[in-house]
This record gives C-alpha cells, structure tokens and sequence, in this order.
C-alpha cells in the first residue's frame, strides 16, 4: 500500500464516510468567484467572511510549506428533518466531532507512518475554501443549491481538511450530476438562489436564523422564516442524490430527547441554566439563549397566524 492509500484507508476507518487528496495549490477562478460574491453583498453581514482573504486566496499564508490537502467528509443524516431544527443541528457539535478525528489522522500519519510532516486541521471555522478543495479532490460536485454532493453519500456531508507539507498522489474532481433538473431552486421558500450555484445570504432562513445577529428580524422576513428555528435543509431535502442516503454511523448526530419534534411552547420559557444544561455540547450553544428565543419566538407566532 502507497502512503496515499494508508491515509485514505485510516480516514475511512476513523469513520469518514468519504475522502479524497488534493494539491493545496491556490484555486484562482474559485477565490474570483468568491470574491464576486462578497461585492455582490451575498455575505450579508457575516464578519468572519470579510476577514483573513489571503488565506483564502493562497492556503501557504496558513502553513508556508503546504503542498496538499487531505478532504475528508461524514455523513451527518440521521432523519427527514422536520423543517424546525435542522439535521445538522441535532445532535453533538460537528466541530468537535470532525476535529478530533483529523487530529487522530494527522496523529497516525506522524506516529505510526512515521512522517516527520506539519500538519493543520480545520473544520468549517478556517479560512479556507472548503468546497472548492473537497470537489478538486473528487468528493463531489457543487450543485445547484451550492452543497457538494457526492454519488453515493448525497449532499449531508460535513466537511474538514487536513493541509500538510506532504507530496501525496492526487484525485481528480468528479462530473457534475445536476443536468436539468432545478428541484432545489423551486423549492426555496425564499427564492435564495439569484442563479444557480449562487446563494443570497441575505435571503436565506439559514443565515437569519443562526447568523443575523440582530434582537429582532427586520418585519419583511420574520413571515419567511416560517417555523424554522435553526437553518434550513429544504434545499437538501428535494434533491434526488439525497432520496437513498443512508443514516449516519456516527451516534452523537442523533437527534436528542425532544428534538424530533421540539415542545416550542415550553422551551420559550427556559432560563440560562436550562439552556447552558440542554444544550451541552450541542451546535445550537453558538445561538446563545437569546438568539434561540428570538427564533422561537417568531416560529410560535408564525405557527399560530398560520392557524388563524
Ligand atoms: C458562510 C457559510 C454559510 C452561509 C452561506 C452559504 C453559501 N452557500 O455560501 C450560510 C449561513 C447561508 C450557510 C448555510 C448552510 N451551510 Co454553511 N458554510 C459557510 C462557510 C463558513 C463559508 C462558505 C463560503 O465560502 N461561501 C461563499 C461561496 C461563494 O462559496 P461556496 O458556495 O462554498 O462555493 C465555493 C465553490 O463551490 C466554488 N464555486 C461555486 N460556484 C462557482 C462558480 C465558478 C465559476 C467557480 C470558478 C467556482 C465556484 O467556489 C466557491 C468558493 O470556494 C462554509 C465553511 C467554509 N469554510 O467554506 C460552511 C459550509 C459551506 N456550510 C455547510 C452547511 C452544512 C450549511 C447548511 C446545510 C447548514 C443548515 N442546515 O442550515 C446550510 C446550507 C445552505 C446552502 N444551500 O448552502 C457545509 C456544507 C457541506 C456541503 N456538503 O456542501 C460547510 C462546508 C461547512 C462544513 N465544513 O461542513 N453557510
Ligand atoms: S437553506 Fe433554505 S432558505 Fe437557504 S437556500 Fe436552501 S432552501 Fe433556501
Ligand atoms: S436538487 Fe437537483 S439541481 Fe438541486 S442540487 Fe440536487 S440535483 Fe442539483
């Protein structure tokens, strides 16, 4: 077995459901395309977006001696969502998760491989264009509703890399599978998609509810959020590579107690404690109390003016 192929093997057994190895080199047209959609004002108003460009743009501004990234992706699906909190959320954080299980690859890779090699692990949080690297390294395609899907795992896919001073044998980017199909866009209930493959933050029920960082909404999207209360899986949910994913092997993404169907009545009514108590663990933590109120809040008014 190649190094390639040990790495590969162990990130598989550590429980990443895919993987793939791409050179770390800049991707040029991918940092324009972002760039245009920061001038285009689709970031809304999420700081971290605005900060630390060149290591978007050239990942050597984070490790100097870079020459490729390890991709790695897990399935997070545990049940059709309920439109309320969405599957990402439900159970332990996904940050926690990924990144003990790169620093446990990056661990083999030195210790057991024998690599005196540099190593640096992310997950969502770096500057780094996550998506733009899974796909070169052939974990999918972006599709329409801007996920990276692959074949046989679907769209549900955390993401995390490992970049690192290692030359290892590189994958090529997979064809895209969208074709005619436009289930995505005509599903948004906030029409988010100004052209495929382009999502406006600033419509998006994702963003309001766990990004905007407001007291209240501004009145004209408070209708649109609907009942949702922590981002948004719609543009998941309709897409077909998803219809035969199978259920995440990783226990702590399943849902917990009350979070396939969440008693919104009671849980407007919880205190810091509860809350600290509650949520342990949980990615739902980041809201803090008064950002989940505020969603819930609007979801139980939406719920009732829905009854009327
Ligand atoms: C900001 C952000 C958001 C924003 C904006 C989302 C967006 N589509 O840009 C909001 C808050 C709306 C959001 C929502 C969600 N997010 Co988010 N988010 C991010 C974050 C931090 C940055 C994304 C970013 O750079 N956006 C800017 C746009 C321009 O980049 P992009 O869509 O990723 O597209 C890149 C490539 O696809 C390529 N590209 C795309 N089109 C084109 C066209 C051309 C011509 C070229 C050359 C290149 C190109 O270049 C782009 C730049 O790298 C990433 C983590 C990270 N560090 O990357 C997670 C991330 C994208 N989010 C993730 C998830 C899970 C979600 C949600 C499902 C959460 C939820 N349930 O609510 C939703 C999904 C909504 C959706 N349809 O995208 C996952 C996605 C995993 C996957 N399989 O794709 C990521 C990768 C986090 C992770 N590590 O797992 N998110
Ligand atoms: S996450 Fe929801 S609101 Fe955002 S683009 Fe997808 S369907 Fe639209
Ligand atoms: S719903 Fe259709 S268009 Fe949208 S991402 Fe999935 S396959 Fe592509």
């Amino acid at each position: 077995m190649t190094i390639t192929q040990k790495i590969k093997t162990k990130a598989l057994s550590l429980g990443f459901d895919v993987v793939g190895i791409t050179s770390a080199r800049p991707l040029e047209k991918d940092f324009h395309f972002f760039k245009w959609w920061l001038d285009k004002g689709y970031a809304a108003d999420i700081q971290y977006m605005y900060k630390k460009q060149e290591r978007r743009e050239n990942p050597h501004h984070i490790l100097e001696e870079v020459q490729s990234i390890i991709c790695c992706g897990m399935n997070y699906y545990t049940k059709p969502s309920q439109q309320k909190i969405s599957n990402y959320a439900w159970g332990d954080d996904y940050h926690d998760i990924l990144l003990e299980k790169l620093k446990q690859l990056s661990n083999f890779m030195k210790e057991e491989l024998s690599l005196n090699i540099q190593t640096k692990e992310y997950v969502d949080t770096g500057a780094i264009l996550e998506r733009s690297y899974a796909a070169q390294a052939g974990l999918g395609w972006i599709g329409k509703n801007t996920c990276l899907i692959n074949k046989e795992k679907g769209s549900y896919l955390f993401l995390g890399e490992i970049l690192t001073d290692l030359t290892l044998d590189y994958d090529k980017p997979v064809l895209d599978h969208c074709g005619t199909c436009t289930a995505c866009l005509d599903a948004c209930p906030t029409q988010a998609f100004p052209r495929p493959g382009v999502l406006d933050s600033t419509k998006c029920i994702s963003y309001w509810t766990l990004e905007y960082k407001g007291e209240n909404f501004p009145k004209e999207v408070e209708k649109k959020i609907g009942n949702h209360i922590v981002g948004c899986d719609i543009c998941q949910d309709v897409c077909p590579w998803n219809s035969k994913v199978k259920v995440s092997k990783e226990t702590s993404f399943y849902p917990r107690k009350d979070f396939n169907n969440p008693p919104l009545e009671t849980w407007q009514y919880m205190t810091e404690s509860d809350f600290r108590e509650n949520f342990r663990k949980s990615p739902l933590k980041r809201l803090k109390l008064k950002g989940l109120m505020r969603n819930i809040k609007n979801a139980l008014r939406n719920q009732h003016e829905h009854r009327k």
